[in-house]
């Protein structure tokens, strides 16, 4: 199969990680980047031995045969970009969060499938291989039926230097981080019917909530928890491991701190490190982080290849946007909101 075509547009603080990812994956290359600031298109452009450089999204779509965009702006510019893309037929990933609201993130859902072009969210999270070891136990049905959750995501780590305008947003950590969680709840439990929330800011020097505690009744009748903090500070920080515990009708899962994964059930007891890998361009300790990052562009190198429903469709992903927006919803009110109402 000839190579794929694609463009990044958006080239700040996480789009570098994306074009490490690219360079890895077989069977597709950015051939192009775009972004409005002049300065980050010479850094990535320069890093990367990408000639062809567009300060305007619209000049790229004319200038340019593509057989995918990967967009890595901010939520903002989602509905506008992706919406451009599904004008000129082009496949396109979108960075989390999806859209502002979840009134947005339909109408790209239905801008791309009017098109009939391929629409996947860069929600990568549930690609981490701890994470998606956790997933393969459950496959195993080792512990039986799950009826109990609880993904936890705890720290005190600095985002704000790496991502100034998270301290500057009236929503922040169920919007930016919680999206992460509430999708791993979603992959490992299945789709939830209410929530109910309860959130904090602790930190004085931000605008947004910095902890969140959600209880999700789940559909398949199991409960979880998700509770993320930013407020956190722990012995050893553990940023950015998201920790897993998992009740079944046969046993247990822990996904603990180090990436220690211990599933007790039909056969016992086994202990096992599922570190990710340290890819040769990663940093700790973003490098589980990072690795997701490769998983999920092969995983769309994939889907184009082979003509499948990516696993984050945008059509999949409403239904995470929908507990982020029931999250807060449920946190103003102090009420629990169901999900069905919203979708
Ligand atoms: P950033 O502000 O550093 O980078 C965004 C870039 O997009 C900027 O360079 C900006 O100039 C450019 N841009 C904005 N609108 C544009 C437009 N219309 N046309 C062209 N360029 C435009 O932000 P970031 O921290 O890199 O975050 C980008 C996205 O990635 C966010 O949605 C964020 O939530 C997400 N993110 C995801 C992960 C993850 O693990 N999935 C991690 C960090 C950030
Ligand atoms: O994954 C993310 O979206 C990042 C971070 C891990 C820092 O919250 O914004």
């Amino acid at each position: 199969m000839a190579e794929l075509r694609g463009a990044l547009i958006g080239c700040g603080f996480f789009a570098v990680n994306q074009m490490h990812a690219w360079r890895d994956i077989e069977g597709a290359s950015i051939v192009a980047i775009c972004d409005r600031d002049p300065e980050r298109l010479k850094v990535v452009g320069d890093q990367f031995g990408i000639t062809r450089r567009y300060t305007d999204a619209a000049a790229l779509f004319a200038g340019e045969s593509l057989d995918f965009v990967d967009i890595a702006t901010t939520a903002p510019s989602h509905r506008p970009l992706v919406e451009m893309a599904a004008r000129h037929r082009v496949p396109a990933i979108c960075q989390k969060p999806f859209a502002p609201t979840l009134a947005d993130a339909k109408a790209m859902v239905t801008a791309c499938s009017d098109a009939g072009v391929p629409l996947m969210v860069h929600e990568n999270f549930r690609w981490q291989s701890p994470i998606q070891a956790v997933r393969a136990v459950l496959d195993s049905n080792e512990i039986g039926t799950p009826f109990f959750g609880r993904i936890s995501f705890r720290s005190a780590y600095d985002v704000f230097s790496g991502q100034p305008y998270l301290a500057t947003g009236k929503r922040f950590i169920i919007e930016d981080l919680g999206i992460h969680s509430l999708d791993i709840t979603r992959f490992l439990l299945g789709d939830v019917s209410t929530i109910t929330t309860r959130t904090a800011r602790i930190n004085p020097n931000i605008a947004g909530e910095d902890v969140a505690t959600m209880l999700m009744d789940h559909k398949s009748g199991a409960t979880s928890v998700v509770d993320c903090s930013y407020a956190t500070k722990l012995a050893t920080e553990p940023f950015p491991q998201t920790l897993v515990e998992i009740d079944g009708s046969d046993g247990t899962i822990r996904l603990e701190q180090n990436y220690r994964l211990t599933v007790t059930g039909r056969n016992g007891t086994a202990v096992s490190d599922v570190s990710p890998p340290l890819l040769p361009w990663a940093l700790r300790p973003w490098h589980n982080i990072q690795e997701s990052v490769v998983a999920i562009q092969k995983h769309w190198v994939d889907c184009l290849a082979n003509g499948t429903e990516p696993a984050t469709s945008g059509a999949d992903n409403l239904r995470t946007l929908a507990l982020v927006e029931a999250a807060y919803a449920g946190a103003a009110s102090r009420e629990p909101v169901q999900l069905d109402a919203l979708l």
